[in-house]
């Protein structure tokens, strides 16, 4: 990890990652690169580029000579299911534009799955690592195909790709990019600023969910991670917590007594119900020691502080 290219920076997880591998990276040597232009603080290098366009893509590796890419650059859930191609478009030729680049080249690879690659047909408690996997909604077919690509590229080119299933992140830095977990975000801002949500989901819809701090921790440890250790080369499921919609409401309401929410489930509560509830990923804690650190309480105890410093500057 000398020469960073981070792809999709500008978005939720891109941007904090950033800030992950300032602790022990010099900014000049991690670029970042969005559709969309660089974001303040400018700290990192920042090429707006297309993701499917390769060639551009490839001459931003060459020119920083790249040796390690985490490709975040993504549609999500529920925009992708308002643009099935331009999902399909975004999520295939991004991905295979990076493990082509990657080819021959001794470049490591981090690239996200999803809770998403499950389907109506998964077992929804403690989902297995090998299952069904038969999503229904696009984002969750350019998963299913993007992880079985990552394992072609290590098993015919050699690629160094590294993948785990993200659940539904929670953070407050930037705001989610068109999923479905958005709510377990929104939530917290408008405890905050309205003491009032209205939810997309049910109050008993449940998910498996990680606080930011955790999820990019897993990123750097799993490149970090001898490569003898992983053994799985589609994508390893993580987890941290699950919990209702309600019961998410109930923890804000332990800081925010009068906070209230409200439900009204929309196109999103059909694709959170072909999610599991908890997941088993008991073989990410087994190969590279992948440990959570934030439960419900941690993380709505530090989402409500830094939010209330970010909305309402308190210190
Ligand atoms: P996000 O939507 O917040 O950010 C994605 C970024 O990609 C945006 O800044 C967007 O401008 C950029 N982008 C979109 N199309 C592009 C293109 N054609 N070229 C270049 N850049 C483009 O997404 P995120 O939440 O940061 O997710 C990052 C990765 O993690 C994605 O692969 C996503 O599927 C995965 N993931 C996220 C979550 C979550 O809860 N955030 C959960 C599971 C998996
Ligand atoms: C989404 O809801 O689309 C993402 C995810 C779980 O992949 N947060």
């Amino acid at each position: 990890m000398k020469r960073i290219l981070i792809t999709g920076v500008n978005g939720q997880i891109g941007s904090e990652l950033v800030d992950r591998l300032l602790q022990f990276v010099d900014a000049d040597k991690i670029v970042g690169l969005d559709l969309r232009p660089a974001m303040p603080p400018y700290v990192i290098a920042h090429e707006t580029v297309d993701i499917t366009n390769k060639e551009a893509l490839r001459q931003i590796v060459e020119k920083y000579q790249a040796d390690t890419i985490f490709h975040l650059a993504s549609l999500l859930s529920a925009v992708g299911e308002m643009n099935p191609d331009q999902a399909w478009h975004v999520n295939m030729t991004g991905l295979k534009n990076v493990l082509d680049i990657a080819r021959g080249k001794n470049i490591q690879i981090f690239w996200p799955s999803s809770i998403a690659v499950f389907g109506p047909n998964s077992p929804r408690q403690n989902t297995p690592q090998k299952t069904i996997l038969d999503p229904n909604t696009m984002y969750g077919i350019t998963k299913r195909a993007g992880e079985l690509l990552c394992q072609y590229y290590h098993e015919k080119f050699n690629v160094d790709v590294r993948s785990v299933r993200y659940p539904g992140i929670i953070s407050h830095k930037t705001e989610p990019g068109g999923g479905t977990t958005d709510y377990a975000v929104a939530i917290y801002y408008e405890a905050v600023r309205n003491r009032v949500y209205t939810c997309f989901v049910a109050p008993d819809t449940c998910l498996p969910m990680m606080y930011m701090d955790d999820a990019v921790r897993a990123a750097v440890e799993i490149m970090q991670a001898d490569l003898e250790a992983i053994k799985v080369h589609t994508s390893y499921n993580l987890t941290a917590v699950s919990f209702t919609a309600a019961e998410l409401a109930r923890e804000i309401t332990k800081h925010i007594p009068e906070f209230r929410c409200n439900y009204e489930p929309d196109f999103r509560q059909e694709i959170a119900l072909s999610w599991p509830q908890t997941i088993d990923d008991s073989a990410a804690r087994a190969d590279w020691n992948w440990q959570h650190k934030f439960d419900l309480a941690g993380i709505t105890t530090d989402m409500l502080e830094k939010l209330d410093k970010k909305i309402r500057g308190r210190n």
